[in-house]
C-alpha cells in the first residue's frame, strides 16, 4: 500500500456556503440564527448542515427539524458518530458540499449577522480563511468574566508569539474556510480545543487567514458544553501543533500500488 500526502488545493471562486450548525440544548437561539441567516445571506447559502448528538434534547431536535421551513431541502441533519464538538465539526467538514464552509454555533455567541461580511471576503479572496476576532479593533466581550477575559488575553498573546501571527483570536470557533482546505487536513482534536486547531493548522500550512472584529455576548438559552478541563486541553493543542511538521497535517491518501 502506497500513501501520498494530499496537496492543499486552490479554491478559484466562492460558489456557495455550507453553514455548520452544531446543537445540543439550544432552542429559541436556533430560530433566531436561522432567521438572521435567511434574511441576510439566503442566496449564498447552499447547504445547512446541522450536527446533533446523543445528548441533543428532543426540544432542540424539533427546532433543528424546523430549519427546513426556512431553508427547505438545503437542510441536512447529521447525527454524529465521533464524540464531542471536535467530532461534530470533523464529520461536518467531510459532509460539506459547497465551495466554502462556515463553522459557527447555534447559541448566538457566534453572531450570525457577520456571515455576509465573511462571504463578501470569500467572494473577493476565495483562498483565504476568514476568522472572527473578539480582540480586533471594533470587537469585544460582554459578560465573559474578568478572570476569563484576562486568561484569554494571555493565551492569545502566547498563540500570536508562538505562531508569529498578528491574528488576535485563535480560540474563537467562528470561521469561514475554503472547503477543499478543511477536507485536506488531518484533524485531531475531539473537544473544544478543535476550534483552536482549525486556525493553527492552516496557519502552519501557509494558508492566509484574515480576521474581522466581532462582539461576544453570552448565550440567551441552553448550556455551554465547554468545561475548565476542556479548556486545559488548549495548551497541549497550541504546543503540539507548533512542534509538529506541517507536512504531517496533510491527510494521507492510501493507494493500492497496482
Ligand atoms: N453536535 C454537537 N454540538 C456541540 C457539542 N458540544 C457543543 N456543541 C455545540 O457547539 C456550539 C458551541 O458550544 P459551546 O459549548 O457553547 O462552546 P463555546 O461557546 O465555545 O464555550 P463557552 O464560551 O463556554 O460557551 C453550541 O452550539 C453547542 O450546542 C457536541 O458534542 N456535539
Ligand atoms: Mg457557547
Amino acid at each position: 500500500m502506497e500513501t501520498q500526502r494530499i496537496q492543499l488545493p486552490e479554491t478559484p471562486a466562492f460558489v456557495g456556503a455550507t453553514v455548520i450548525l452544531p446543537a445540543v440544548t439550544e432552542t429559541d437561539s436556533i430560530d433566531e440564527t436561522a432567521s438572521i441567516l435567511k434574511e441576510s445571506s439566503d442566496a449564498d447559502i447552499a447547504q445547512v448542515l446541522v450536527v446533533v448528538c446523543d445528548r441533543t434534547t428532543s426540544e432542540t431536535m424539533a427546532r433543528c427539524e424546523g430549519l427546513r421551513s426556512w431553508f427547505g431541502e438545503r437542510v441536512q441533519i447529521h447525527h454524529q458518530r465521533l464524540p464531542f464538538l471536535g467530532g461534530a465539526m470533523r464529520e461536518a467538514f467531510d459532509l460539506a458540499t459547497a465551495s466554502h464552509v462556515i463553522m459557527m454555533a447555534t447559541d448566538l455567541e457566534t453572531d450570525p449577522r457577520l456571515v455576509p461580511a465573511m462571504i463578501d471576503i470569500a467572494k473577493q479572496r476565495p483562498s483565504v480563511v476568514v476568522t472572527a476576532s473578539r480582540w480586533a479593533r471594533g470587537g469585544g466581550f460582554s459578560g465573559y468574566g474578568r478572570v476569563r477575559v484576562a486568561a484569554n488575553w494571555v493565551f492569545q498573546r502566547l498563540a500570536s508569539l508562538l505562531y508569529r501571527t498578528p491574528l488576535t483570536d485563535a480560540t474563537f470557533g467562528y470561521r469561514l474556510f475554503p472547503t477543499a482546505v478543511v477536507q485536506s487536513i488531518d484533524w485531531e482534536g475531539s473537544r473544544h480545543e478543535f476550534l483552536l486547531e482549525t486556525v493553527l493548522k492552516p496557519l502552519r500550512l501557509g494558508v492566509e487567514v484574515v480576521e474581522i472584529p466581532t462582539f461576544w455576548t453570552p448565550r440567551p438559552d441552553g448550556e455551554s458544553q465547554n468545561s475548565l478541563a476542556t479548556q486545559a486541553r488548549y495548551v497541549r493543542t497550541l504546543l503540539t501543533n507548533r512542534l509538529a511538521s506541517p507536512d504531517s497535517f496533510r491527510r494521507t491518501l492510501e493507494r493500492n500500488g497496482r
